[in-house]
């Protein structure tokens, strides 16, 4: 027997990640340098990201091996704010640690 009932948007999307009562998420990624600390890209995930230490350690030494890493997934908003903490953060003590976001 046919489905009677019409599908809603919802149930059935464009693809098997849409989610329409979302936001979109985008990661927030720090990138490696020859100058930063590693001592302070850890205190920059703990404080600004709220990591524990040993997933500090683990995030800023996978950055420092590979180049680039995901310090975690928000809406634009809470990326954008993020990003500008570290920047400032980074200008203040003197380093030029970037951060960036891209759309999950
Ligand atoms: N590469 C830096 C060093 O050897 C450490 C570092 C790690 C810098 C991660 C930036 O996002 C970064 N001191």
């Amino acid at each position: 027997m046919s489905e009677q009932r019409p599908q809603l948007e919802e149930e059935v999307g464009s693809g098997p990640e849409t989610r329409l009562d979302e936001p979109p998420l985008f990661k927030v990624l720090l990138l490696n340098d020859d100058y930063t600390t590693m001592d302070f890209v850890v205190e920059v995930l703990k404080h600004i990201f709220h990591k524990s230490d040993g997933d500090a350690h683990r995030i800023m030494l996978n950055v420092h091996r590979n180049g680039f890493g995901v310090c975690g997934l928000y809406p634009r908003e809470i990326a954008e704010t993020k990003i500008d903490m570290v920047d400032s953060l980074s200008r203040e003590k003197g380093f030029p640690l970037k951060c960036t976001m891209e759309r999950d």
